[in-house]
C-alpha cells in the first residue's frame, strides 16, 4: 500500500488539498515537501494545463521519486461537464471533453481518474432510474477511452451534502454490477463513508477488488488520526482484501499545510505497521 497526498498545481481555493503551487518553482518545492513528509505519490489536482506543463510536472515528480495515484481535472464542472444530463448533447459533449483529459493524463498512467461531482445530479422531474441509465451510457463510452489510455475510472461515492446519486459504496457497487461496467472501479473516501456508510471496514471488505483508489481523511476532514475514524479496522479490512493501491490523504490543512502532511503520513505509517502492512519504500 502506498501513501499519497492531495496537491494542486494551481492556486486552488478547493478545500481538501494539502499543498498548492502555481508555477514550476512552486511545484518543485511542493513535491519536495511531499516526498520529505514520507509520501510515495500524489493525487494531482489540475486546472487547464497544456501538454508542455504536464510534461514539466511529470519531470518534477520523477525528480522527487513521486508516483501519481489520481489525476483530478477540477475545472470540468464549471465547463458544464455532466455525464447524466437528460440532454443527450450535453452527455456526449461531456464524454468528449473527459476523453481529451484522459488522453492528456495518460502521461501519468497507470493511474486513476475520478467520476465525482461531474457525474451530475438528478434534476427536477427526472427519476433516479433515468439519471443512472444516462450515467451508465456515458460510463461505457468513457471506459473505452480510459482503458486505451491506461487510466482506471473510479466512481467516488459522495455524501448527501455534495451529491444526490451514488452516496455510498454498496449503491455504487450495485450500479456497476447492474450496468456491467467491467472497467469501472470505486474510490471510497473515508470522510464521505463516515457520513453515509454504516461501517466503513465492512463495506471495504464487500467492495474488495472494485476498490481502485482510496481517499483518507478523518471524520472532521482533518488529517488521519485527528478525528474518530477507526483506522485499525479500516487497514485490517484493506489488508484482508489485498488492496495494494494508494491511501491518499485528501484533507483540509486548516492553515497548517506541513503539519497536515506530516500528520497524515506519520499516522498512516503507524497504523499500517500495526496491522503488519509492508511499507513501500
Ligand atoms: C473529492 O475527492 C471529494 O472528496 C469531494 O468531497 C470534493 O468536493
Ligand atoms: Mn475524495
Amino acid at each position: 500500500m502506498k501513501k499519497g497526498l492531495a496537491v494542486a498545481v494551481f492556486d486552488a481555493a478547493f478545500g481538501p488539498v494539502v499543498y498548492t503551487g502555481a508555477n514550476e518553482k512552486e511545484w518543485d518545492e511542493m513535491f519536495g515537501r511531499t516526498a520529505a513528509a514520507g509520501y510515495n505519490g500524489v493525487d494531482l489536482f489540475i486546472d487547464e494545463k497544456n501538454e508542455r506543463e504536464l510534461c514539466q510536472i511529470k519531470r518534477l515528480l520523477e525528480k522527487h521519486k513521486l508516483g501519481v495515484g489520481l489525476v483530478v481535472c477540477i475545472c470540468l464542472k464549471d465547463q458544464g461537464v455532466n455525464f447524466s444530463s437528460p440532454d443527450e448533447k450535453i452527455r456526449k459533449r461531456s464524454v468528449d471533453i473527459y476523453c481529451q483529459e484522459i488522453k492528456k493524463a495518460s502521461i501519468f498512467a497507470p493511474c486513476a481518474m475520478p467520476i465525482g461531482i461531474i457525474r451530475g445530479t438528478v434534476s427536477e422531474g427526472e427519476t433516479l432510474e433515468d439519471n443512472l441509465k444516462h450515467l451508465a451510457e456515458s460510463m461505457h463510452a468513457l471506459e473505452r477511452c480510459a482503458v486505451s489510455s491506461g487510466i482506471r475510472l473510479c466512481i467516488e461515492p459522495m455524501n448527501r451534502f455534495e451529491a444526490n446519486t451514488l452516496l455510498n459504496v454498496p449503491e455504487t457497487m450495485a450500479f456497476i454490477e447492474k450496468y456491467e461496467l467491467s472497467e469501472t472501479y470505486i474510490l471510497p473516501d473515508l470522510f464521505h463513508m463516515n457520513i453515509e456508510d454504516k461501517n466503513p471496514a465492512d463495506v471495504l471488505r464487500l467492495a474488495g477488488p472494485l476498490i481502485g483508489h482510496m481517499h483518507v481523511a478523518d471524520s472532521n476532514r482533518r488529517a488521519p488520526g485527528m478525528g474518530h475514524i477507526n483506522y485499525d479496522e479500516v487497514l485490517k479490512a484493506l489488508k484482508e482484501i489485498g488492496y495494494d493501491g494508494y491511501l491518499s490523504v485528501e484533507a483540509m490543512p486548516f492553515g497548517d499545510r506541513d503539519g497536515c502532511a506530516r500528520q497524515g503520513a506519520a499516522y498512516l505509517e503507524q497504523k499500517m505497521k500495526a496491522v503488519g502492512l509492508n511499507q513501500v519504500l
